[in-house]
């Protein structure tokens, strides 16, 4: 029998109320992705974790502003705040989050000149975070995604998790968006049509 596993996007302090990339109501999340944490057996964290100076920021873009898009050698990048720098209070789960349950935290965005919003690839599609192989060699075939944000990390996330096979939930109570010129609209409809379970 293959197994499920819960995998909580991102639910951190830059992404919450305050946070240097806030999400309007990302810590409302909390008690509900806690509450799932507490039904499911298998628990899995990813965690942005950026070094400072972040091809992703944009202050690493003289002229360019948070919220821009800049050509990346792997393609159009959006620019943001500077957030998640490994190891600041920032990057830390947010403090209401009952995550000591979880089997395996994937960090990613690490390489200074690729973003990585998916938990699978990073931006330029091909580079793996390696949790497609761990599930694999636990035989974990389900996955239900909740976290921050929907329209980024989670719905990119969402979509290479079902094109790598797996049957793919996002629990939309238990996230929130950005949506960024409509990408609210857009990713629900990808993730639809992708044959995301949106729950
Ligand atoms: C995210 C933008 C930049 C996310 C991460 O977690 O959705 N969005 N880095
Ligand atoms: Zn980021």
């Amino acid at each position: 029998m293959a197994d499920e596993a819960l995998v909580v996007i991102d639910l951190q302090n830059d992404f919450c109320p305050g946070g240097a990339l806030e999400v309007a109501g990302g810590d409302e999340i909390v008690p509900l992705v806690n509450d799932l944490i507490r039904r499911t057996e298998h628990v899995l964290l990813t965690q942005d974790w950026h070094p400072a100076g972040h091809s992703s920021f944009a202050s690493s873009h003289p002229g360019k502003r948070p919220f821009e898009t800049i050509d990346m050698p792997y393609g159009e990048q959006t620019l943001w705040p500077d957030h998640c720098i490994q190891g600041s209070l920032g990057s830390d789960f947010h403090s209401g989050l009952a995550w000591s349950k979880a089997e395996l935290v994937i960090r990613k965005g690490f390489r200074p000149a690729i973003d990585s919003y998916s938990a699978f690839f990073e931006n330029d599609r091909t580079t793996p975070t390696g949790l497609a192989g761990y599930l694999r060699e636990r035989n974990i075939d389900t996955l239900t995604l909740v976290g921050l944000a929907t329209d980024f990390c989670v719905a990119f996330s969402a979509l290479d998790a079902v094109k790598l096979g797996f049957a793919t939930s996002v629990r939309l109570d238990a996230c929130r968006g950005i949506d960024l010129n409509g990408s609210m609209e857009t990713m629900l409809g990808r993730m639809r049509d992708a044959g995301v379970a949106l729950i």
